[in-house]
């Protein structure tokens, strides 16, 4: 069984969800972390990752990857205080490397990461999930960051990748990345990571794009990692074994035309970690979040497990968002990072997983 199984785990006093509830999860091996206090650009030190890859370490789970190293805006707008910025983000992929970090997830989103319109829907069996309603993403997008933001405020939880610091400079981002085209963006990727791949081998780490969510351009914004095409382009482009996807098949799948088993077979030797995710779409153009059982979606989840499996891929896998689920209402967990749905994501994932190995053995035997 070589794939290694993780968990987001959002830090001590930061995460309702404590490394030991997760020990009681069966199967579950490495902790996906962060320094969930950086802002874009920081550096972080090697007291601080010590500090954290002890502490897990002391459950014995590894802390081999980290989601996130955010990277700051001016990098992907291409302003020229990029290169200075570059070697902080070098300085990072140095000091994770020293404690044992073998893949670090980021991703190239202008200004929004992940975007939902709503946060706690009804599924309609009294769980609730991250939606997301095809109209509500057209003109303002301040109403939809007013939205995700006072859930911040209000239950005094931040959102990876929703910093408030840069949310309260939405007007002037919006300014700034208005003349960066999605060929310059393009560019800017590339040049990043043409910068960092020496360091990244130098400290044998994988730097894993995350896709992007949702794969399509929203509020005028481009976004790249919308693809099969785009993770070829990516791939060819900075054709180093240290450049590596973060293959989310939530991401990718709200574009019902991505077939992400059919990404799996072709990537899979550059897919440094798997995030699965199910969503299920309705007529409209609107879809759901939906648990990890392969028909309460559209995504495919078993030909995906199928497909690394097949691949005898090696990798770090973690089931993305969950539902939230019984007592999970807004303030009791962060949207999609609840405790049960992605435990249970994890049992059929490995149920999935186990029958396939047993089934490889008879075929041996
Ligand atoms: C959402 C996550 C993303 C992801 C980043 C990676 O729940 O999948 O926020 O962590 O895009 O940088």
């Amino acid at each position: 069984m070589p794939m290694k199984m993780g968990w987001r785990w959002y830090g001590e006093g930061n995460d309702p969800v404590s490394l030991g509830d997760i020990k009681q999860i069966p199967g579950v091996t490495s902790i996906v972390w962060a320094l969930h206090n950086k802002m874009p650009g920081e550096i972080w030190t090697e007291e601080e990752i010590k500090h954290e890859v002890d502490l897990i370490h002391s459950y014995g789970f590894d802390a081999e990857v980290v989601e996130s190293v955010n990277v700051h805006d001016d990098i992907k707008i291409g302003l020229p205080t990029r290169d200075a910025l570059i070697e902080n983000y070098k300085t990072c992929i140095r000091n994770l490397g020293k404690f044992g970090v073998k893949v670090i997830c980021y991703n190239f989103m202008p200004v929004f990461d992940w975007t939902r319109t709503d946060l706690f829907h009804p599924v309609g069996d009294g769980s609730t999930a991250l939606y997301y309603e095809a109209s509500a993403i057209k003109g303002d997008y301040k109403s939809m960051a007013d939205y995700i933001m006072s859930f911040t405020e209000k239950y005094n939880m931040t959102f990876p990748g929703w910093e408030p610091e840069r949310m309260a400079k939405l007007d002037e981002l919006f300014k700034a990345y208005a003349p960066v085209s999605k060929d310059q963006l393009w560019e800017n990727l590339f040049y990043f990571l043409r910068a960092i791949m020496p360091t990244c081998e130098e400290a044998g780490i994988k730097m894993a794009i995350h896709m992007d969510d949702p794969p399509w351009d929203i509020f005028g914004l481009p976004r790249l990692m919308v693809d099969a095409a785009a993770c070829e382009k990516l791939l060819k482009a900075v054709d180093h074994p240290c450049n590596c996807l973060t293959l989310c098949t939530g991401s990718l799948n709200a574009n019902p035309n991505n077939n992400c088993a059919d990404m799996v077979k072709k990537f899979h030797d550059r897919i440094a970690f798997a995030h699965i995710r199910n969503i299920h779409h309705l007529p409209n153009g609107d879809f759901s979040e939906a648990a990890h059982r392969d028909c309460c979606g559209e995504t495919g989840i078993i030909d995906i497990l199928r497909a690394y499996h097949d691949a005898g891929w090696e990798g770090y896998i973690r089931p993305d968002h969950g539902r939230q689920l019984w007592e999970e209402g807004p303030g009791v967990c962060r949207p999609g990072y609840g405790k049960y749905d992605r435990a249970l994501g994890i049992q059929y994932m490995l149920g999935v997983w186990d029958l396939l190995d047993k089934l490889d053995a008879e075929k041996k035997a």
